[in-house]
């Protein structure tokens, strides 16, 4: 078996098989995508979501401090502009943050009720940590490399954008303005990603293949969030092995 690098387009390809492991198949966002969540499922994931979403610049911040490549921070340091604001109007004005608080007011969520954390959930709150953690700790290369779920994330914001007003019409369309910045802002950031990774890891057959890994700790992360915000939101019964969310209870 030949142990040469793949070439950039197969390494590219092999990234983006990973694919299959994204949340957007997760039990919890395809009942989400099929409009089975409750207004307080809705709100639970919101709240939850929040820390993930405060995560997000203090993750790329700590790239920032173990990168070494002026160019590299030059581009990078646009993501935290994105979700802290600071910006101009065009370059997402008060930021990603501030955004999905509007998030929150739009499925019913008071200010408080997001920025307390009070909701957020152990397992949601440990899944994201060891995000962060990942990025302070491993070389800026390859925290860079586990950004890369977002090759999969237009896709899910997409989602939400086209089935929200007729699965959840009593969502504040105003509320959706986040993901409408992602689609065009994480299609940017993917572009600095890829071309990154895909330069860095083709040293060798092992790198590339170690890229991989790190992207499937990521998927993982992700998953392992929707996992616990799905138990802390639903109430799941398992039953003859079959998992199925009781709205009722809710
Ligand atoms: O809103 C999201 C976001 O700003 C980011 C940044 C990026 C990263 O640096 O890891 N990942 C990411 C993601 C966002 N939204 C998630 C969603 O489902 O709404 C998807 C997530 C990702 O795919 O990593």
């Amino acid at each position: 078996m030949s142990n040469a690098p793949w070439s950039r387009e197969e390494f590219e390809q092999k990234l983006r098989e990973r694919g299959r492991g994204y949340h957007i198949y997760h039990p919890f966002h395809v009942l989400m995508y099929e409009g089975k969540l409750t207004q307080k499922q809705m709100q639970c994931w919101v709240a939850n979501r929040f820390y993930y979403q405060t995560a997000i610049p203090i993750k790329d911040a700590a790239i920032l401090s173990n990168c070494t490549d002026r160019e590299i921070r030059r581009g990078w340091i646009q993501r935290i502009i994105d979700h802290d604001g600071g910006g101009s109007i065009a370059e997402g004005g008060d930021g990603g943050i501030e955004a999905w608080i509007g998030l929150g007011d739009a499925v019913g969520l008071t200010r408080e009720d997001v920025t307390s954390m009070k909701y957020v959930v152990p397992g949601a709150r440990f899944a994201v940590d060891a995000y962060i953690n990942f990025a302070r700790q491993r070389p800026w290369q390859e925290a860079v490399c586990s950004s890369l779920t977002e090759l999969f994330a237009p896709h899910i914001h997409q989602q939400r954008i086209d089935s929200w007003p007729d699965k959840y019409p009593w969502v504040k369309p105003e509320g959706m303005q986040y993901f409408k910045n992602r689609l065009t802002q994480a299609r940017r950031d993917v572009q600095q990603g890829l071309d990154v990774t895909l330069e860095y890891f083709s040293q060798s057959r092992e790198m590339q293949e170690r890229a991989c890994e790190i992207l499937q700790f990521k998927l993982d992360v992700l998953w392992a969030l929707a996992d616990s915000i799905m138990l802390a939101c639903c109430d799941v019964k398992i039953e003859d092995g079959v998992q199925y969310v009781r709205q009722d209870q809710v």
